[in-house]
């Protein structure tokens, strides 16, 4: 499958495109479309360029197909390189930064010589930036931040792009290899929602074959070492440093303990061993000489007197003690979730019809899927007028008449203005079935405007679910200023529902950001803001995200089903 090279390209056209003009805005959003409907198609695209049924791909046309045909026979597109040679890639990643954008990243090019973001740190640092017209010592310091924020992250990927290829390699392992067992450890294991490395364990008889089917797999680029017991190879373009351990059978629990961490986790078990008299490590446990459990996380955990703890939890924030108090929650899991909230359509930034969403959605069992296409000031995703939206709704509402399994809810993602206020008024909202509301702008103000800001939006009656409040994007957006205490007191409050956006470089709220709002008594919702069907598929990261805050079934709504959520949004 050539899926993803052939979406690489169509993202970088995107880019390129907007970094070439501002006049066009609608040429970008259209490649980016169908690079997301490429990415997440099942099919091969060779098979589907083979067969002249590139056009049925949603957001494909005849130009676009054409591109897809030439980078399939040729290896390059003529556009691309046209644009490339106009522009060194550098200017991409400037024009990404926060408060950067194409304008920007052009000027920098043209007036500074700017070509990368090496360069334009040096720039800033140098103090050549504020000489630029309408440019002030502050916008300097904002890049310099966002230069350092992209660098704190680097060499680390998202869970959503890795978890993907853990499951991978553990299925090819588990194949091809003479593994008795197999799984992953580590970060990604604990859902975190960044991830450095991967790590593999295994038990075989004989760890030297398992040793060559890893490194031989087709994913590998570089083989960093490889020992029987022990390995390290770098996968994927992008080159994932991913560790192989082999173990004893009588060692596979106590070695996918230690390796799944986290270190303080690890570090409080281990003395608590030792206050028994006893030595525990990745081999084991050991009285004196003698291994007295190992074989499984069950038995090391039941030797120092705890129940199991789920691998979500183990970050030492408490799930020690509690495990101890027998008080360890009863975590909810992706087969409570009966629906997800955030998604949208073609009719605003999605690439599907509500039509193609829908069937996505009943394909995963669920019982029900709100739709919630943005509102009008979010220009760039051609947020829908009241007009459409009254459309759009009644289109909504016609299907799930006629959808006897299925059944669709009308919502909305209307903005949360400047000053706290919604972008479609209320004798809009109040005919819906609920109303998400989201900063999507102004996200400089200082913490006591913004938070107010916040607080203003989830007091309107027609709110129901506060969506990635802290609005970060992952290596690329800070937080904007909340204070987060107020937030989920005032949600308690109001009863607002608070989100957990599972898209990869959102997740938003985190794990610890959940926990505290299930402290203040409020509601949760994992939502996925799939802006194609495939994105359904991020569900699994935001219920990482809910395990990780010690969420159980009652502090997430859409465990309820339909007829629940609809009441409980009418009667809020
Ligand atoms: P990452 O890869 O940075 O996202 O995070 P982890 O948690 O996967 O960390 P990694 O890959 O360095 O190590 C995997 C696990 O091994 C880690 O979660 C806990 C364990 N571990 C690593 N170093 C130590 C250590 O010095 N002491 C203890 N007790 N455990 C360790
Ligand atoms: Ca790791
Ligand atoms: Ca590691
Ligand atoms: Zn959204």
């Amino acid at each position: 499958m050539r899926n993803e090279e052939v979406a690489a390209a169509l993202y970088e056209i995107a880019d390129l495109l907007e970094l070439s003009s501002d006049e066009d805005r609608f040429r970008p959003i259209s490649y980016r479309r169908a690079a997301r409907a490429i990415e997440g198609l099942a099919e091969a695209i060779e098979d589907l360029a083979n067969q002249g049924r590139l056009e049925q791909i949603p957001g494909v046309g005849r130009g676009i197909a054409a591109k897809i045909k030439q980078h399939l026979s040729e290896g390059k597109i003529d556009e691309l390189a046209a644009l490339r040679s106009r522009f060194p890639p550098g200017l991409v990643d400037i024009m990404r930064l926060p408060d950067v954008g194409p304008k920007t990243a052009r000027r920098l090019y043209l007036e500074l010589k700017v070509t990368n973001l090496e360069e334009l740190r040096k720039a800033a640092e140098e103090g050549r930036l504020r000489r630029l017209k309408g440019f002030k010592e502050r916008s300097e310091q904002n890049i310099l931040k966002g230069i350092q924020l992209r660098e704190a992250t680097k060499g680390r990927f998202l869970l959503g792009y890795v978890l993907p290829i853990a499951d991978r390699i553990v299925e090819h392992l588990r194949t091809t290899a003479p593994v008795d067992k197999v799984a992953y450890g580590g970060s990604v294991r604990r859902m975190k929602e960044s991830v450095g490395d991967l790590d593999i364990l295994a038990t075989a008889t004989d760890p030297a074959a398992v040793t060559k089917a890893f490194t031989s797999m087709p994913l590998v680029r570089e083989v960093i070492m490889s020992g029987d017991t022990k390995s390290t190879v770098l996968v994927g373009p992008e080159r994932i440093q991913v560790d192989l351990r082999v173990l004893e059978p009588r060692s596979w629990g106590s070695g996918l303990q230690y390796f799944t961490g986290n270190k303080d986790h690890n570090i409080k078990l281990r003395t608590i061993a030792q206050k028994m008299g006893l030595k525990l490590n990745e081999y084991g446990i050991f009285r004196g000489e003698e291994q007295v459990a190992g074989a499984t996380e069950e038995d090391v955990y039941r030797t120092l007197g705890l129940p199991y703890i789920e691998p979500e939890l183990r970050e030492d924030t408490g799930e020690i003690e509690a495990a101890a108090q027998g008080a360890l929650p009863n975590l909810v899991t992706l087969a409570d979730i009966k629906g997800d909230l955030h998604t949208h359509t073609n009719l605003t930034d999605g690439v599907n019809t509500l039509e193609q969403m829908a069937a996505a959605a009943r394909a995963k069992g669920y019982e029900y899927l709100g739709i919630s296409d943005h509102s009008p000031s979010l220009r760039v995703t051609g947020g829908l007028s009241e007009e459409h939206l009254r459309i759009h709704v009644a289109h909504i509402r016609e299907y799930s008449k006629r959808s006897p399994d299925l059944k669709l809810l009308a919502g909305t993602e209307c903005d949360i203005l400047g000053d706290g206020s919604l972008d479609y008024p209320d004798s809009v909202l109040k005919d819906l079935d609920y109303v998400i509301a989201s900063v999507h702008s102004h996200f400089k103000m200082p913490e006591k405007e913004m938070t107010e800001r916040v607080v203003r939006a989830m007091s309107n009656d027609h709110v129901d679910i506060l969506a990635h409040p802290t609005t970060r994007k992952i290596g690329q957006r800070e937080s904007i200023a909340l204070d987060m205490e107020r937030i989920m007191e005032v949600a308690a409050d109001a009863g607002t529902v608070v989100e957990i956006n599972a898209y990869p470089d959102r997740m938003d709220l985190n794990g610890p950001h959940a926990k505290l709002a299930k402290e203040h008594g409020v509601k949760l919702i994992v939502d996925t803001d799939s802006h194609t069907t495939a994105h359904l598929d991020f569900m699994r990261l935001g219920v990482g995200s809910a395990r990780r805050g010690w969420l159980e079934t009652s502090d997430v709504v859409n465990t309820m089903s339909y007829e629940e959520i609809l009441t409980f949004f009418a009667s809020r």
